[in-house]
């Protein structure tokens, strides 16, 4: 019987990984074929999967969403710290020109180019070190988003076949979202601008490029340029919390009359705009009343503390 076991154990410790190995590079075979197929050169191809294997470590990331457990009050300590934000006014100083003409060209106002440019990578200092194609290849292997990260791989494979970047300077974040505005491959495609005119779409290391394709991504998701993305408020004893939902739009003038006041007690202002109210923390948190643009900015990022913070962030680096 304890021997059985033994060679049991033995089979699962030994086999089971050699199982998996021949298991990725079916998968890869099969991958590599329809790449090729699809006009994505054979030489970049191989190439590109040599030594690729799957990472353990990717897995554990992509099945825990630390995100989730924090409260908005940690989360935006966290993510609008007042190191980011004197380091996002150095960088508005600094990139000033630039940013100027980016943001004229595309409607889009110079401080929210410089905030989503600091959550996602601290202005560029955390690209993620990660192979974008080892990362893709991990996560598209792996049962639980196959599809998705499949199709995001072939489109990093149209990238480097297009000669954007390198293969080997091609690094992202664990989830393959690449370069210093983190799109992934498929944002990539629709939206990277090259703004500096020298043929590559250069997200990673050409700041123009940066730039022009975060604005270029608010821009072709409706951003408006004349308009903020929201603020803070003051909510009356009398608010009904169901009408703090991003599915209830009401007038500026509706607000008011409903008893909802700038976070100083004043008057909203008096423009013909329609908001939501929104409660990251639930009620007794802040509250927030949004326009159409933090719509836009949940476009990039599916989730209320992110743009949220964002709108903080933009409106902490402007002063
Ligand atoms: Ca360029």
């Amino acid at each position: 019987m304890k021997l059985l076991l033994v060679v049991g154990l033995l089979i699962l410790v030994f086999v089971s990984p050699v199982l998996g190995e021949v298991k990725f590079e079916k998968w890869v075979q099969a991958f590599k074929s329809e790449a090729i197929e699809k006009g994505i050169s054979s030489s970049l191809v191989e190439q590109a999967f040599e030594g690729v294997a799957p990472i353990p470590r990717i897995i554990d990331l992509d099945r825990k969403q630390p995100e989730g457990r924090m409260t908005f009050g940690e989360y935006r300590k966290k993510i609008v710290s007042q190191i980011r934000i004197q380091r996002g006014r150095e960088m508005l100083a600094q990139h000033r020109d630039l940013l100027q003409e980016i943001g004229q060209h595309y409607g889009v106002q110079p401080r929210f180019i410089v905030a989503l440019w600091g959550i996602e990578t601290n202005y560029g200092k955390n690209t993620g070190g990660y192979s974008v194609v080892n990362a893709l290849a991990t996560l598209a292997f792996d049962g639980r988003r196959s599809q998705y990260f499949r199709t995001e791989l072939m489109n990093a494979f149209k990238i480097l076949q297009d000669r954007h970047i390198p293969l080997e300077a091609m690094k992202g974040s664990w989830a393959g979202a690449m370069g210093q505005c983190q799109f992934m491959p498929s944002s990539f495609l629709r939206l990277a601008v090259d703004y500096d005119g020298d043929g590559r779409k250069d997200i990673w290391k050409t700041q123009a490029d940066v730039f022009a394709s975060a604005a270029n991504y608010l821009s072709q998701s409706g951003w408006r340029g004349n308009q903020t993305w929201g603020r803070r408020v003051q909510l009356p004893g009398s608010f009904n919390s169901k009408d703090a939902s991003l599915k209830i739009k009401k007038s500026l003038t509706t607000w008011q009359k409903l008893g909802v006041r700038r976070n100083d007690g004043r008057n909203l202002p008096l423009v013909d705009m329609r908001g939501s109210v929104v409660l990251p923390d639930g009620k007794g948190g802040p509250a927030f009343l949004v326009y159409e643009n933090f719509r836009v900015i949940m476009k990039w990022n599916r989730s209320t503390y992110f743009a949220t913070s964002v709108g903080l962030l933009a409106d902490a680096i402007g002063k």
